[in-house]
């Protein structure tokens, strides 16, 4: 039969399950990532799940979220993070060295191999032909102790590029353009794979731009094909030697299809405050603007960088707006030093910030108030600037370059400019010296772990009852984003390793009595609406309303890795079985679920209207073990 890229992967690691859609699988696994704002939860558990050293091919563990360092707390979370990996065979890299899924790109990923990484953004190694996904920290704790990585069984979804780019038109359009079609709940279920004589117009990193941010459809992950550009590109990575070939089988029948002539793109942005709000670049051109940002995991590339440095070149940007920059990697960085591409940067006005997340994750850099600030990144969601009334939106490389010469929003097209062509190195400067590769087996236990005051001991959850009661402390909208439950920034990120520090600030943006009024009623119940949970993998949004209380999340329908997060951390995830019903709960309810052993529907009573309603899940048996065990710590202890 022939196969889909997808089922080829997926059967070359199935450990368990039939390949059906919606069935639940267990993947081999065989690379893992984490990121320093999910990994120091990641590595707390897995000292806790107690394996000595990883049992995956390649595990390794990036600093590039928290990098401030404003005070003790993130430098000793970097401490710990160096220490821990040196114990347990996992490869480091240090601060500074760049942003973990452009390095990965760089240095690690493999075509035809798993990986699952603590951070949405993990699909970029997608565009390397990996099948990469992203995860709640505690399930790549799971995958670095052996255990294999479980998925429902996920559809296929083509998306044929035919045609090729025009000038001034980038990978970055393309992406922008599928969530124009599909939104950011069209993804859901689905691998996004691409296809079509298209792809051979596009480079590895332009294809990493698009699985990025592929995310924000909420798709499983997404897959370009691996072919000569991709042994082309790894050749120049130093790694052709890791290279295999990767592609569907002509006749492969795809469950949705999707065709994009790239010949018909033009520039494109998502408008505040959703990266599906998608509109034409002319349609807003004239809008002021105060900032541009040009970097993030997005678009940092070699390539993304020269075309801005090129088009900034012996110009001076707008007084009216500041330039940053977050460059990807110490790769990219080099080669703009060397092409004196930094100096046409610099010297044009850009404020360049360290190679790491910056600004994309409001680390610094937020926008003046009510600001428009535009820029390269994936994600535009309320607040997420550290500024909560700017007006984000997501562009190429070259719309922001442009933007940030005229002072307005420009379509890039419309300056008298030649269209800069870049051409990738044959060679790039490899340099590995910022990695630092773990102890041998023999020497770990001599390995001393450093721990500060800020990393607070894991929180142990009780098993759940057959009846959870409880008033509604919180009823949402739709798409409420894992940013709306646990906000990031400067301010809360270096609370990530002290769980009741960081649950102060659960549902900040959205209701700030929220913590105090979940602990004054000794918990409850948050009601929601479609996709809930979208976006970052954080499991902190999990875990910190855990802390809190929070019993069980009744919604319309669930992102995938937010779901498995709630599993992981003993809320039940319930979904309505009739959407009005959701009309019929208000917050201030009180509520009694009888959820039993989870194996089939779950009756609920409103106990202030009187009304008894039906509520679904999409629970498996394991999965309803894990919840009833209070939590999947403490049912991956009993398995050990
Ligand atoms: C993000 O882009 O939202 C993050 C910050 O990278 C998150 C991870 C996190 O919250 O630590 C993600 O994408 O998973
Ligand atoms: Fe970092 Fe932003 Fe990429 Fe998340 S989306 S990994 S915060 S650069």
């Amino acid at each position: 039969m022939a196969k889909t890229m997808t089922q080829k992967i997926i059967e070359a690691h199935l450990v368990e399950g039939e390949m059906k859609a919606g069935e639940e699988i267990a993947l081999r696994i065989d690379q893992t990532l984490t990121q320093d704002a999910t990994g120091t939860m990641a590595y707390l558990q897995l000292e806790a799940i107690g394996v000595t050293q990883v049992k995956t091919e390649l595990s390794v563990s990036y600093v590039d979220h928290n990098t401030l360092q404003g005070d003790f707390r993130n430098a000793d979370d970097h401490r710990y993070l160096q220490s821990v990996a040196n114990k347990h065979g996992v490869v480091f890299s240090r601060p500074g060295n760049g942003i973990c899924h452009q390095l990965h790109i760089e240095r690690f990923a493999r075509p035809g191999k798993t990986l699952i990484g603590s951070d949405s953004h993990t699909p970029t190694a997608g565009g390397i032909g990996s099948m990469a996904m992203g995860a709640g920290g505690l399930d790549v704790a799971s995958a670095m102790a052996g255990m294999p990585f479980r998925i429902k069984y996920p559809k296929v979804m083509g998306i044929e590029l035919t045609g090729k780019l025009p000038n001034w038109v980038s990978a970055k359009d393309v992406i922008l353009e599928v969530l124009r079609r599909i939104d950011v709940k069209g993804g859901v279920g689905y691998v996004l794979e691409y296809f079509g004589e298209g792809v051979s117009t596009l480079s590895v990193p332009d294809r990493a731009t698009i699985t990025n941010m592929g995310t924000e459809t909420g798709c499983t992950t997404s897959i370009f094909p691996s072919d000569e550009i991709t042994k082309s590109f790894m050749d120049a990575e130093s790694r052709g030697d890791q290279w295999v070939a990767l592609q569907a089988d002509d006749d492969a029948k795809y469950d949705e299809m999707i065709i994009i002539n790239l010949s018909d793109l033009e520039p494109l942005a998502a408008c505040p405050h959703s990266p599906g709000n998608i509109k034409p670049v002319r349609e807003l051109a004239g809008t002021p603007v105060q900032q541009v940002g040009i970097g993030s995991c997005t678009n940092s590339s070699l390539r993304d960088m020269s075309v801005c440095a090129a088009m900034l070149k012996g110009k001076t940007i707008s007084e009216k707006l500041h330039l940053v920059l977050n460059p990807g990697s110490r790769q990219v960085v080099s080669h703009l030093v060397r092409d004196n591409a930094l100096n046409d940067l610099v010297a044009a006005g850009a404020r360049l910030l360290e190679n790491a997340c910056g600004a994309c994750i409001g680390m610094g850099a937020a926008p003046s108030t009510g600001a428009v600030s535009v820029r390269t990144y994936n994600r535009n969601f309320l607040g997420r600037s550290g500024t909560k009334d700017a007006d984000v939106y997501l562009v190429s490389p070259e719309t922001a370059a442009a933007t940030a010469l005229t002072g307005v929003f420009t379509d890039p097209r419309t300056l008298d400019m030649e269209y800069p062509k870049f051409e990738p190195p044959e060679q790039f400067d490899v340099n590995d010296n910022m990695f630092i590769f773990p102890v041998d087996e023999s020497a770990a236990e001599g390995v001393k772990i450093l721990r500060g005051p800020n990393i607070a001991p894991l929180p142990e959850f009780n098993p759940i009852d057959d009846v959870l009661e409880g008033a509604v402390i919180l009823k949402t909208e739709d798409n409420i984003t894992t940013d709306h439950i646990m906000p990031a920034g400067a301010k809360i990120l270096p609370l990530r390793s002290n769980i009741p520090e960081i649950s102060k600030f659960v549902f900040e943006v959205v209701d700030p009595e929220f913590p105090a009024r979940s602990l004054e009623n000794g918990g409850g119940f948050v009601v929601g609406g479609e996709n809930y949970g979208q976006g970052s993998s954080r499991e902190h949004a999990a875990l910190a309303p855990k802390y809190l209380g929070i019993k069980a999340v009744i919604v319309k329908s669930f992102a995938r890795i937010h779901l498995a997060n709630l599993v992981n951390f003993g809320i039940v995830p319930l979904t309505f079985e009739n959407p009005a019903d959701y009309d019929a709960i208000s917050q201030g309810d009180d509520l009694t679920l009888r959820i039993g052993d989870l194996r089939s529907d779950v009756t609920l009573t409103n106990r202030t209207t009187g009304k008894t309603t039906t509520l679904k899940h999409t629970l498996s048996d394991l999965d309803a073990q894990i919840l009833k065990a209070g939590g999947k710590l403490a049912w991956v202890r009993t398995q050990l």
